[in-house]
């Protein structure tokens, strides 16, 4: 412990952080104030699909306070009408020849402040055709369907793409041999990351310098650069991306926006610094959504309950433009883990991307890469057999997960598992749950017409991305990079690639400095979220921060200790392999009393003293990871709900969690991600939802519409935890940030669908609303 009561490393402590934030002190991109900063405001497009037949900018133009009115004819001066997305396709900035979702971007005002900049919107007059809308994605590859884009050439269709992993041919032969098979349809609806602060940008291009900068609310800072440089055609050293506090991300605020780019054009017109902040229904229709995964699953088994193999057919809804963010060479991301947490002989996946007039989008929202889609799909499809076959679905699982001596585990679809114990987690979560106990109570509960259910699930994680060899994004290898820098004092100050958005870096990356240098904490001071002050690297989404900036940090903080060894070899006057390390000091090896800690060698390493040959001085070090492996925390979770019959009404009783991150940095801070990934599970089981009528409207533009969980609906968490850590990590440990959200939701339906049973009711697509459960025990179709 420190003087402070920290932990010298890993161990409970409070956010540092949060001494900004519970006073109210953080800076968010709409705290920044410039001198002469204008405001911008983004017209769109009440329409889903329309041919543009005309702008008339005139009367906006003429506003008092309006300074510039921009459209896609400014932009495509500038080559900046139509932008490349993270996907490869083509994104319109402003919308010149159509409209292809509602709430598209068409123009953007530039004025004195943000309400003359909104109240100008008003004044601009567009006249729009109609065009057919394709709202379904069932229907978008039918011949008939209008061809959403086609400002692409030779564009026939709306196939963005198809993709396969795994092997037809033995998964078919392996379905042949099976006693039983369950198929099912199973929708992952679109739902939004809806993060508390909204998407924005101040943008303040130096006309003199000609160097840009852009304050913006983004979890990946140095990708925004290089992708800013690639786009506007200014060098990337003159461009410096500062992301401050960020009010969460999920994955929303990865991708650059239409809006963004016009900012910058705005302060490159009128030569004074712009900001725009999204409003909440912007953000909600028309930033980055998640999932619209429609799903068709089959689980082959022997009749004693042997998983054979898993065949799966997925179409996915992206959008009107292909915006998804992904590696390169994973158009549908880590789906093709499906296989989940099973050991299996064999199975393919297939997944069709399409366009629809949605929003565009389909980012990771809180998994690594569609990997909440998959891990879905898996554990309800468990369940169904366990249904089938008559048998406990808890029983089921332990029959069929992977075993300790499985690991490294290479699964049918490619994935190579680093570790685990997963039977010990799931009897675990059984164990604190009081399994037959709740089993026996579920039973006298039904002979009174109560309905209880119970619910598993087992999840694995990829996380971590990933290896230079297998992975990249745009052409960027994901390898992170981090400078620790250790002043003649001792203190340190450790700049980072990623970027926090409420994650608590600033805690936990400075409690990997201490736990390596055995200094506490408080004296380690982190650097983030700006590209001028921080080394390059691909930032934070897919819980890759701990896997791989978290590394690269430890290795960086072993590199200062090896060096502090050869300046205290020369302190001592002895050979550095006569040294031994304990937390905070080397020491002569059968003398422990003779030793110099860290700060002592800080000292020394800035001092006149004569230092061996090679030895430059100073105690600096770098180090730029790239990750070997992914690393893949897993989870066996049990919900227990209560259903009203009459109401369709759904209580969440208990939830017990059981994770495994391997090592744990802070133990705090792990549970408080789990915490908000269980909430989130709980949102998207029972009510979150991004409707769209048959014209394309999008009908969750609020959160009076689209419901986002409370404490209200959230029982007292109950977690378990298992260490086992990541044989590849230099901490062993894996990442946290998603676990819960990939891994909660089917534990929901699953128990919702476990108290229905009694109805033979087999399955309902989330969101299981009131209405949807009503309707699942009558029997009836939903309306929405
Ligand atoms: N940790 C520890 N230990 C371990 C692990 C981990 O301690 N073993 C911790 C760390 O350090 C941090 C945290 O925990 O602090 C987390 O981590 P990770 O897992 O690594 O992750 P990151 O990268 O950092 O982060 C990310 C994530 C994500 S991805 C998401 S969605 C979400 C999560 O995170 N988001 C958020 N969480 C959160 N939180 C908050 N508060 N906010 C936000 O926004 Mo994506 O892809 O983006 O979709």
């Amino acid at each position: 412990m420190s003087a402070n009561g920290s932990p010298m490393g890993f161990g409970r402590m409070r956010r540092k952080e949060d001494a900004r934030f519970v006073r109210g002190r953080g800076t968010y991109v709409d705290d920044v104030r410039l001198p002469g900063m204008l405001h911008g405001a983004v017209l769109r497009s009440p329409l889903a699909h329309a041919r543009i037949e005309s702008i008339d900018t005139t009367a906006a133009e003429a506003h008092p306070k309006v300074q510039a009115v921009i459209t896609a004819s400014e932009l495509a001066e500038r080559g900046l009408a139509w932008m490349p997305t993270l996907s490869y396709d083509t994104q319109a900035v402003l919308a010149s020849d159509k409209v292809r979702f509602q709430g598209q971007e068409v123009a953007f005002v530039v004025a004195e402040d943000h309400y003359a900049a909104r109240d100008a919107l008003a004044l601009i007059d567009v006249e729009y055709s109609p065009l057919p809308v394709v709202a379904d994605a069932g229907t978008s590859l039918d011949e008939s369907t209008v061809v959403i884009r086609d400002d692409l050439k030779d564009k026939q269709d709306n196939r963005i793409f198809d993709w396969e992993a795994g092997d037809k041919a033995s998964t078919d032969a392996v379905f042949a041999k099976a006693d039983v098979v369950v198929a099912q349809d199973v929708l992952y609806p679109r739902v939004h990351p809806a993060p508390l602060e909204t998407c924005g940008i101040v943008a303040d291009f130096d006309p003199i310098a000609e160097k840009l900068t852009a304050w913006s609310t983004t979890q990946a800072p140095h990708a925004h650069r290089t992708l800013l440089a690639s786009v506007l055609g200014i060098p990337e050293h003159r461009i410096r991306v500062i992301s401050p506090d960020v009010g969460g991300g999920f994955g929303n605020k990865v991708p650059i926006y239409p809006a963004y780019l016009c900012a910058v054009v705005g302060s490159m017109i009128t030569g004074r610094p712009v900001k725009w902040a999204e409003d909440r229904s912007e953000n909600l229709m028309t930033s980055a959504f998640a999932r619209d995964y429609h799903m068709r699953g089959e689980i082959a088994a022997t009749s004693d309950g042997k998983i054979l193999g898993l065949r799966v057919r997925v179409l996915a809804d992206h959008g009107a433009f292909n915006c998804t963010a992904q590696p390169t060479d994973y158009p549908a991301g880590f789906f093709h883990i499906v296989t989940g947490s099973y050991d299996l002989q064999a199975a393919h996946c297939e997944v069709t991307g399409v366009y629809t007039n949605k929003a565009p989008g389909g980012v990771a929202y809180a998994c690594s890469f569609r990997i909440a889609e998959a891990s879905y799909l898996v554990e309800r499809l468990v369940d169904m057999l366990a249904l089938e076959l008559d048998t406990d679905p808890a029983e089921l699982r332990m029959r069929n997960l992977l075993r300790p001596g499985q690991f490294p585990y290479v699964c049918p679809t490619g994935w190579e598992y680093d570790s685990g114990n997963y039977p010990a987690a799931l009897e675990l979560a059984m164990k604190t749950a009081g399994y037959e106990a709740l089993r026996a109570e579920q039973a006298a509960k039904r002979e009174r017409g109560e309905y209880m259910g119970i619910g598993i699930s087992c999840f694995t994680e990829a996380v971590g991305a990933g290896p230079r060899k297998h992975m990249d994004i745009l052409g960027l290898g994901m390898a992170d990079g981090c400078e620790l820098r250790i002043h003649p004092t001792g203190s340190a100050v450790l700049r980072i690639s990623v970027q926090s958005q409420g994650q608590g870096h600033e805690t936990t990356f400075a409690q990997i400095v201490a736990h390596e240098l055995g200094i506490s904490p408080d004296e380690v001071e982190v650097v983030h979220g700006d590209t001028d002050q921080t080394p390059f690297g691909l930032g934070t989404y897919g819980s890759r921060s701990t896997p791989v900036s978290g590394a690269a940090a430890a290795v960086a903080a072993q590199r200062v200790r090896e060096r502090a060894k050869l300046v205290a070899s020369a302190m001592l006057e002895v050979s550095p392999s006569d040294l031994d390390w304990e937390r905070g000091r080397w020491f002569v090896r059968g003398a422990p009393t003779i030793g110099r800690t860290i700060t002592e060698i800080a000292a020394a390493a800035h001092s006149s003293l004569e230092l061996p040959d090679g030895v430059e001085g100073h105690l600096d070090a770098s180090c730029v990871y790239n990750p070997p492996n992914l690393t893949f925390p897993y989870g066996a979770y049990i919900c227990v709900v209560d259903v009203d019959p009459g109401t369709g009404q759904v209580k969440v009783r208990r939830f017990i969690a059981v994770d495994d991150c391997g090592t744990r940095i802070n133990p705090t801070i792990v549970e408080g991600q789990i915490h908000g990934g269980l909430a989130d599970g709980i949102g998207m089981a029972l009510m979150e939802l991004m409707a769209f009528d048959s014209d394309g409207n999008c009908l969750g533009g609020s959160f009076m519409d689209y419901l986002l969980p409370t404490s209200v609906e959230c029982p007292p968490w109950e977690l378990g935890e298992m260490v086992t850590p990541s044989p590849h990590h230099p901490l062993g440990a894996k990442g946290i940030g998603e676990s819960a959200t990939v891994g909660s939701p089917a534990a929901v339906v699953n128990a919702i669908m476990d108290a229905l049973k009694p109805f033979d009711v087999r399955h309902a697509d989330m969101p299981l609303t009131p209405a949807a459960v009503w309707c699942a025990i009558q029997g009836r179709p939903l309306r929405s």
